[in-house]
């Protein structure tokens, strides 16, 4: 009896270790998604100025970490008008922004924390 518990623990063990390497695996991908640098994230940013005739937002923005950055204020084009409707000036954000055609053109706008 003895060695039949033994054994089940052996097993027990065994299935254990089988399970926890696939998901270590897994942490070790995402980690690895996550430093690469070209995925557009959300960046922190806070509104300076809007211009709804022209579509363009001032943003005093953080590190953009897929453009290569460093925080600064500085103006964007908006992909859709309509979401400057949706703010105003002094407003704290996170924001996506892309580079379309050389131009940097913020594509999502949400209310910041
Ligand atoms: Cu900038």
């Amino acid at each position: 009896m003895k060695k039949f518990i033994q054994t089940v623990a052996q097993l027990l063990a065994a299935v254990a270790l089988s399970l926890s390497l696939p998901s270590m695996a897994q942490t070790t991908m995402d980690h690895g998604k996550t430093s690469t640098a070209v995925t557009p994230g959300m960046t922190d940013g806070e509104i300076r100025k809007i211009d709804k005739e022209n579509g363009k937002i001032t943003i005093k923005h953080s590190e953009i970490k897929h453009m290569d950055m460093p925080p600064m204020s500085m103006v964007f084009n908006v992909k859709d008008m309509a979401m400057l409707d949706k703010v105003q000036a002094g407003q704290k954000i996170q924001f996506i922004v892309i580079q379309d055609a050389g131009k940097m053109v913020v594509t999502d706008i949400q209310p910041g924390k």
